[in-house]
């Protein structure tokens, strides 16, 4: 009896504290934040004229959004961190993939309708220059979102790139590319990685970023994959060929921005009575830290107020999905409604 008085009182409050709030959007953008794991491959970039040599090589360069800077060996501060050539694992000389970049996300990233990452390296806009990079990607088996060191049992699955059936697969085999300067300096890059304005599935390619999306992804015998979320990216280079003035390709990451829709906790894009339901369902519990299908919208492994009003804060965002209609109500009626749901509820419990 107890523990019913206290979830009732609970279910109350939640309605009384979005009446105060209003339900105040929450829109902050999400990035990386959880560190995995990093072996450079090959030739990595380095400083222009360091002594002692300088590398790009400090891993929390990937982490945080845009304008963050980290510190390398020398002091230089940076924005990005450099992968380096396409290396069949040099500490080992085994084929597990461990090179690369591992990082992952608090909060699980939710397979949404269209792109659900976008991983900025630092192409230029001003001429053709670009280091492709793939990418792979993991749930955290445990339930919701990364974990440190979670990453190290998951099966990693390739986000199918563009041209894949051209090439040979980036995860076993070196995808040799020829490129050539011309007099005015600009460059060719042979097929089938000749056109940055068409090379979906790389990263460090278009300026500004590019979008990756989780319904992309294939298992190791290149069947896809059915991906609710995920909590892992690891990300390395498709090549360890070499331009033509001396440097070789070696893909940057600058951040890796997470393309939500904030309060979207069941992949149909929307916010809507399912997500509400998902959040209510779970009410005053704890869940894996950072699943948002379990209602953790917040990332703190207890689902309350702070995962309430983020789906309340967001109401009716996004497309509704085929199937489904909008939600004919206001952020103020949905509470007025969800004060009614507690007391039906209180009704209910009591004739219990
Ligand atoms: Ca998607
Ligand atoms: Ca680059
Ligand atoms: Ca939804
Ligand atoms: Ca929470």
């Amino acid at each position: 009896m107890f523990a019913k008085s206290w979830k009732m009182i609970g279910w109350m409050g939640a309605a009384a504290t979005c009446v105060s709030a209003l339900c105040t959007p929450a829109h902050a953008a999400r990035y990386a934040d959880v560190p995995g794991y990093y072996e450079p491959g090959s030739n990595l970039d380095v400083v222009f004229g360091s002594v002692p040599v300088e590398p790009f090589d400090n891993a929390q360069a990937a982490l945080g959004g845009p304008g963050q800077q980290v510190a390398l060996s020398q002091g230089t501060l940076t924005e990005i961190v450099s992968l380096g050539g396409w290396t069949d694992d040099p500490n080992t000389g085994t084929n597990n993939r461990t090179t690369g970049l591992v990082v992952g996300f608090s909060v699980e990233v939710v397979n949404n309708p269209g792109d659900d990452l976008l991983i900025v390296g630092n192409a230029p806009s001003a001429f053709q220059f670009y280091e492709p990079g793939f990418i792979e990607v993991a749930i955290e088996s445990d339930g919701g979102g990364a974990k440190p060191g979670g990453w190290q049992d998951e099966t990693f699955h390739l986000i199918k790139p563009g041209n894949f059936d051209l090439i040979s697969d980036p995860r076993n085999a070196n995808n040799p590319i020829t490129i050539t300067s011309n007099p005015d300096f600009s460059l060719n890059y042979s097929a089938p990685f000749d056109d940055d304005t068409n090379l979906p599935g790389y990263f460090d390619v278009t300026p500004g970023g590019d979008g990756f999306n989780l319904s992309d992804a294939i298992n190791i015998n290149g069947d896809p994959v059915n991906l609710f979320s995920i909590a892992y990216v690891r990300m390395r280079s498709v090549s360890d060929s070499a331009f033509p003035f001396g440097s070789f390709i070696a893909p940057d990451v600058d951040y890796i921005e997470v393309l939500e829709i904030v309060g979207e906790t069941n992949g149909d894009g929307f916010v809507g009575l399912s997500d509400l339901g998902n959040v209510l369902g779970n009410w005053n519990s704890a869940v894996p830290s950072g699943s948002v299908i379990q209602g953790d919208l917040s990332g703190d492994g207890f689902v309350g107020i702070d995962d309430l009003n983020l789906v309340l804060g967001n109401w009716n965002a996004g497309t509704p999905p085929p199937t489904s209609v909008p939600e004919p109500v206001t952020a103020t009626t949905l509470c007025l409604t969800l004060a009614g749901i507690a007391t039906t509820r209180r009704r209910s419990v009591m004739t219990q």
